[in-house]
């Protein structure tokens, strides 16, 4: 049975459910930590800013706002599958979860933190795609001085299944040609630019060109360092895969929702699972994949 809808009038005070861009329901967070937006649209978050600090998420200028369209930039959900869906090539890619209406259910100040959660669980529409499965999904948000995001995904149905999943998060840089990514050294990867060609980390990742790569069997934390110095740190939790992706100039033109020159102050660096580090539960099992953004400098 579905919990009792969420009562806006129950919000804590640092926390606004609004309108945003587009129309989309937003929530607004205004924590004493830190700052935060979180639309209900694909449970996407689109800003985090510690409160001492300046905005560590990067959105496009040209994001589209729309209930077809995911949002470009902040941190997309990607579920049940990442990428294309091998079983059915007109799926929309990275899964549904980013372009369902996820629910309101529980938001709470400690006073130091926000925690904000969004649920979303299978519909008519998700069972009629190539991942036809009864499932729960919770995610829950923590903003203050650090971000921890968690997505619990509980197998609903009566039979194993498994799926793919990514935080696909956007992190804002000031330059991508003098950023570096640290903590993947040695782990291996597929070039997504290359026909999925295997490759081994053997330094900090650089950027010269458009670079899209699924590292695998990685290890529970990175480190994004800008040229100013700043870092931000990822700690994950059951998450056994990363995605570094940065478009360069042309993809970055091709693509209608990403200003022509956005490509020089973004990077991503996923949280995810996928390909042979997909996720498997049996029925009534459950996962979560946790990951907490620190800056420093
Ligand atoms: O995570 C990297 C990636 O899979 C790239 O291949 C690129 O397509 C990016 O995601 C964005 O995908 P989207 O469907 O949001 O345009």
């Amino acid at each position: 049975m579905s919990p009792a809808p969420f009562d806006p009038a129950a919000l804590p005070a640092s926390v606004r459910l609004e309108t945003g861009e587009g129309g989309l329901p937003v929530v607004r967070v205004d924590g004493s930590r830190g700052s935060a937006e979180l639309y209900l649209h694909g449970a996407h978050l689109t800003r985090w800013t510690p409160a001492d600090g300046r905005p560590v998420l990067w959105l496009s200028a040209a994001s589209l706002f729309t209930e077809a369209k995911a949002i470009r930039g902040g941190v997309p959900i990607c579920f049940p599958w990442f990428g294309a869906n091998p079983l059915d090539p007109g799926a929309p890619a990275h899964g549904f979860a980013r372009l369902a209406e996820w629910e309101l259910v529980a938001a709470r100040d400690d006073g130091e933190t926000v925690t904000v959660s969004l649920r979303l669980a299978d519909s008519p529409a998700t069972r009629a795609t190539a991942w036809p499965h009864r499932f729960e999904a919770l995610y829950t948000v923590t903003v203050g001085a650090r971000l921890t995001l968690a997505l619990t995904v509980t197998n609903r149905d009566t039979d194993s299944v498994s799926f793919e999943e990514a935080l696909h998060s956007y992190l804002a840089v000031d330059d991508i040609r003098a950023t570096e990514v640290t903590g993947l050294e040695g782990a291996p990867y597929l070039d997504q630019l290359a026909g999925m060609s295997v490759g081994t980390e053997t330094g900090p990742v650089r950027f010269g060109a458009e670079t899209d790569r699924i590292y695998l069997d990685t290890p529970a934390a990175t480190a994004v360092t800008e040229g100013s110095g700043r870092t931000v740190g990822i700690t994950t939790q059951g998450s056994h895969s990363t995605i570094v992706w940065n478009p360069w100039m042309a993809k970055a033109a091709s693509m209608g929702d990403f200003g022509d020159d956005e490509w020089t102050g973004m990077v991503c660096v996923e949280s995810a699972n996928v390909r042979e580090n997909r996720v498997r539960l049996e029925p009534d099992q459950s996962h979560t994949l946790t990951a907490v953004f620190d800056v420093a400098g």
